[in-house]
């Protein structure tokens, strides 16, 4: 029987996520939740597979004892691990191991790792995958694999964690994906050309199994790992109901986080079923507090409420916690957004929040406007040296000269929080130099209704 090692390559980024205020034994937020798919498409009487997170399995060099001599090692991940994917494909082809990637990273970035990898997937893989190991087994598999229909969900069966099933205990939540593809169209985003303007969802049903399984685990937070949760907002409703009647007929209850965009802030009816659903986080990106900005780079939805502030804390008010991605450096931008963005994050009462400067993915709207003003630089030679991704951008700003602008961040973001400065984590959000550093207030608005019939709703379920 062939055998199959699926590994998520380190990343700094995400280890970061874990903020050290966790159990001990957790090492990294979320499980490899494509890789878990990727097994679940392999026949079990074919194959054997193993997942490997290096975040919680440990990092692999030549002298790692793997577990077993595998016929192929496939990777996976975002355009910032492409780097450590390839040092990790280069351990394994020195070996004389065939090796695979595939995952969003190097569906967006083809060309410039291609010759890393033996064999690409782009693109999702529910139909590829499964034509690939029928290749493989037959002695005739290509050199690359492309996805170009967005596959229906019912197609992407249930992940497969049994492999890892002992340490799903070291992660600090559960990943489920409900819907994939985002009905808006941010000019520097890259999703809709990765996943589509129409959000494709998974029955209902298989979404409850799938939360149940990893509940089974042990886990007792879900993350909903979609791009828009709110995208297809009668699925989403619908779900929430659903969520609702599980965490009722269970002794403790669930804790759900997804990310959603600001529109909700405007539905009523979704925000009390959210928070009844028991969501006490989501990521929204907020992006910036200067609406010609957020025009700019069509991020419409954010505007349409008005005060973004005002949209920020009516979804608080739902005792719905935010950490909110901000983002400096759109064309409208001049110094003097630093100082917007701090007194935004007064104002607004954000429980906590993630800054990066503006770049150019490959390929989207913003790449292509900035490659017609030649404003896109090639990192791609210097990328080696360049450090952590929040530090650099590749393009050139247009009101805040490229040095003023990275220093500025710099400035900013290299604070340490006192008393935290020592553990991982410490440096992942924008922090503020401490004379700056933002303090959260209790918000000044009295509660609404919903809010008390919340509050008295958790400390029924958890008296
Ligand atoms: C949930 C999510 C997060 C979560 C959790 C991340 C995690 N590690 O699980 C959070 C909020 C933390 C996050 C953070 C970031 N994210 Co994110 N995230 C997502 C999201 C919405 C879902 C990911 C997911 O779980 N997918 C579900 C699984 C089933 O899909 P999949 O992994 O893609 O796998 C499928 C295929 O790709 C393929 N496949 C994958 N791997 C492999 C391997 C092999 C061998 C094979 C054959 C096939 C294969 O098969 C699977 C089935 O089709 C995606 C968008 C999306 N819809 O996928 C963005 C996305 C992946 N994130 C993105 C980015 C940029 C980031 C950040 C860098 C943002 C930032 N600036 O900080 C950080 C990085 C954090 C980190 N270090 O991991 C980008 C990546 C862009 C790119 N081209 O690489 C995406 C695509 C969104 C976007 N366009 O902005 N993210
Ligand atoms: S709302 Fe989010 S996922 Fe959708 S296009 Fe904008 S940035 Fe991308």
């Amino acid at each position: 029987m062939k055998k199959i090692l699926l590994v998520s390559p380190q990343s700094e980024n995400e280890a970061l996520w874990v903020t050290g205020d966790e159990s001990a034994e957790v090492r990294n937020n979320f499980p490899p939740l494509g890789l878990a798919t990727i097994a679940a498409l392999t026949p079990p009487d074919r194959y054997e597979v193993q997942l490997w997170d290096e975040n919680v399995h440990g990092l692999i060099d030549e002298n790692t004892d793997v577990g077993a001599d595998y016929d192929l090692v496939g990777l996976t991940g975002f355009n910032i691990h492409l780097r450590r994917c390839a040092e990790v494909a280069g351990v394994f082809r020195a070996r004389g191991i065939l090796t695979a990637i595939g995952g969003p990273g190097i569906s967006s970035s083809t060309l410039a790792f291609r010759d890393k990898f033996d064999i690409l997937f782009i693109n999702e893989a529910e139909f590829t995958w499964p034509q690939f190991l029928d290749d493989w087994d037959a002695g005739h598999h290509k050199a690359e694999y492309r996805q170009i229909d967005k596959p229906d969900l019912t197609h992407s069966p249930p992940p497969r964690w049994t492999s890892i099933e002992k340490d799903l205990c070291r992660y600090s939540m559960g990943t489920v994906q409900t819907t994939r593809g985002c009905p808006f169209d941010c000019e520097f985003c890259d999703v809709i050309y990765l996943f589509g303007r129409r959000p494709r969802h998974k029955p209902i049903e298989r979404v409850l199994d799938e939360i149940r399984t990893l509940a089974g685990y042990g886990l007792t937070t879900m993350f909903l790992s979609d791009d828009e949760f709110s995208g297809d907002r009668r699925y989403s409703k619908a779900l929430c109901r659903e969520l609702i009647r599980l965490n009722a007929a269970r002794e403790q209850p669930l804790t759900f986080t997804t990310q959603i965009s600001l529109s909700i802030s405007r539905d009523k009816e979704f925000l009390e079923l959210l928070a009844d659903a028991n969501f006490d986080l989501v990521f929204i990106g907020v992006e910036s507090v200067s609406q010609e900005s957020l025009i700019g780079a069509g991020k419409v939805q954010n505007v349409k409420g008005g005060d973004i502030a005002a949209q920020i804390r009516e979804i608080l008010s739902y005792g719905i916690g935010i950490r909110a991605g901000l983002i400096v450096g759109f064309d409208e931008d001049e110094l003097a957004i630093f100082d917007r963005q701090f007194d935004f994050v007064q104002e607004s009462h954000l429980t906590s929040f993630g800054i990066n400067m503006l770049k150019a993915p490959l390929g989207t709207r913003l790449w292509q406007r900035l490659m017609r003003e030649r404003r896109v630089i090639d990192l791609s030679p210097n990328r080696g040296l360049l450090g952590h991704p929040r530090s650099y951008t590749n393009i050139i700003p247009k009101r805040l000269g490229r040095v003023e602008l990275m220093e500025a961040f710099e400035t900013c973001s290299s604070a340490p929080i006192p008393g935290k400065a020592s553990q991982p984590g410490s440096r992942v959000s924008f922090r503020w130099s401490p004379a700056r550093r933002p303090t959260i207030r209790p918000t000044t608005s009295p509660p609404t209704p919903w809010w008390r019939k919340r509050q008295a709703t958790i400390r029924r379920r958890n008296p």
